[in-house]
């Protein structure tokens, strides 16, 4: 081609084409971003766990690692209902603990004698890890597996034979059923137990004993887009307490290798680090009861709907997935007063959330980036988590507004960040214009995959939001308003006093 008649032509074309057609500037990601699959995760929102086992049966929390297998014996155990209901609730994954620390395997292991298959149950034929990733599956509910490091029946526990059994039972489980969306390695570690026989307390180097990197790799292998969660991740990190909520200020970002599973710093995961060279999806665990398990007597203290309200805002609005514990009973099925408290639980969030207010609004900004349409403000109300709303490089206090053309009377704020991007925002503030004037009505520091805030009842005409602290230029992808079903209820229910 001749370029010297080419470059002048594309010049022309160039300044000939309306500004929609012009490609835009780039938008450069941050240094750490997520994978695709934490990407789908972190969109789940709100997930279920399933601790059930032999202590469903002896009434504990932490079997001893002799508990005779013949206990295991459930009359009416139907997978298909945990599925459901799950479904129902409109939870995305379930995480089966197929092996707790009483090491009793819920699956018929080449590798041990203490399992289902020593059970009455099905005459020792049975396998309740095929029954829960098959209905899992039927109802569009993903699977999660829990295999207990810590293992208190085991003979070998304490030694490197141990780490080879460990990972026998991980190839298992990650070759016959499938795939596994998350591998749940919790951090409880050593101590007193059965050991074969041996009765006696074991304790193992956090640090060393597991020799995590080489059974992270071996999983991997095994499943490459399987998402593991421990303290440390590498792809899911624990927020530092059992009760569920996150920091006010939560990075998806983590320096993973400052953390030593079983012993870590629970303020840095609870609210994440902005410097942390590695992304590792924030997960908010918790029960629907006080324990893991199911006990009969704690059937009067499932949380209210109201509580797990709370939960909700804590968590999902504040970057986080929700794992939400519900222990089935000695039948095999989540129990009728846990069912109704799901239930409830959704149609009150889907109340809140059923109508976005800001989404009939026109949205403008003081710095659209280059002036292009893909960076508009209205990229906020489309509804789109991965189109947004971003300002010019270098912009002092970035701000967008929406304009209801009319009063409209909302408590509830949702921001998100577009994430396959990365996370920026370190601080905001939210202003309403009631009566002509631009009041302040909330500030606070992260956003991230979503943020809710609950505010004051406020009726207003326009709402602004300013972008006050950012790691790089700043984007957003929605700014949602809500008015809460009237059966929220009070906030700030279940925990203690004082708790952020
Ligand atoms: C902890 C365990 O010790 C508890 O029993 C429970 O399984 C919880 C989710 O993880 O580490």
């Amino acid at each position: 081609m001749n370029t010297r008649l080419w470059i002048p032509f594309a010049l022309l074309a160039g300044a000939c084409t309306p500004d929609g057609d012009a490609p835009p500037p780039p938008f450069p990601a941050m240094p750490v971003v997520p994978s695709e699959a934490q990407v789908a995760y972190t969109r789940m929102e709100y997930i279920g766990f399933v601790h059930w086992g032999l202590n469903t049966w002896t009434d504990r929390e932490w079997g001893y690692g002799d508990e005779s297998p013949d206990l295991f014996d459930p009359t009416a155990f139907d997978a298909n209902q945990w599925a459901r209901v799950a479904s129902d609730a409109g939870m995305g994954e379930l995480i089966l603990t197929a092996k707790h620390h009483d090491g009793f395997t819920l699956w018929p292991s080449a590798h041990t004698e203490h399992s289902v298959a020593a059970s009455p149950w099905m005459n020792g034929e049975g396998d309740v890890v095929r029954e829960f990733v098959d209905a899992a599956r039927a109802h569009d509910v993903k699977v999660g597996l829990y295999l207990s490091p810590w293992d208190r029946n085991h003979a070998d526990y304490g030694t490197p034979a141990y780490i080879d059994y460990y990972r026998a039972q991980l190839t298992e489980l990650l070759s016959d059923y499938g795939d596994i969306t998350e591998l749940w390695v919790d951090g409880a570690n050593g101590g007193d137990g059965y050991y074969g026989g041996a009765r006696e307390e074991r304790r193992i180097d956090r640090e060393t004993y597991y020799d995590w990197p080489n059974t992270v790799a071996l999983a991997k292998s095994l499943q490459p887009d399987l998402l593991i969660f421990s303290d440390a991740g590498p792809d899911i990190r624990w927020m530092g307490n059992e009760r569920g909520f996150a920091g006010e200020t939560n990075w998806s970002t983590l320096d993973r290798g400052s953390v030593v599973i079983g012993a870590a710093d629970e303020a840095y995961l609870n609210s994440g680090d902005p410097e942390g060279p590695d992304w590792v999806v924030p997960l908010c665990n918790t029960s629907i009861r006080p324990g893991w398990f199911y006990h009969e007597d704690q059937d009067g203290d499932v949380k209210s709907p109201q509580v797990l309200m709370d939960l909700w805002y804590r968590s999902v609005g504040r970057n986080c997935v929700l794992l939400l514990n519900i222990p089935p009973d000695r039948r095999g099925l989540f129990h009728e007063n846990d069912v109704a408290v799901l239930r409830e639980f959704r149609r009150i969030l889907d109340e809140t959330f059923d109508e976005d207010l800001a989404s009939g609004g026109s949205a403008t900004a003081t710095s659209v980036r280059g002036d292009h349409p893909d960076y508009a403000a209205a990229r906020v109300l489309d509804g789109d988590p991965d189109t947004f709303w971003a300002p010019d490089d270098g912009v002092d206090l970035p701000t967008i507004e929406i304009e209801f053309g009319g009063p409209v009377e909302f408590d509830r704020i949702l921001l998100a960040e577009p994430i396959r991007l990365g996370q920026r925002v370190s601080a905001f503030a939210v202003e309403a214009r009631v009566d002509g004037m631009w009041t302040p009505i909330a500030d606070a520091t992260t956003i991230g995959a979503k943020r809710v805030l609950r505010l004051p009842r406020t009726s207003a005409d326009a709402v602004r939001v300013r972008i006050l602290g950012s790691r790089a230029v700043p984007a957003l992808s929605s700014v949602e308003l809500y008015r809460a079903s009237a059966d929220e209820g009070s906030a700030d229910l279940g925990l203690p006093a004082g708790t952020p």
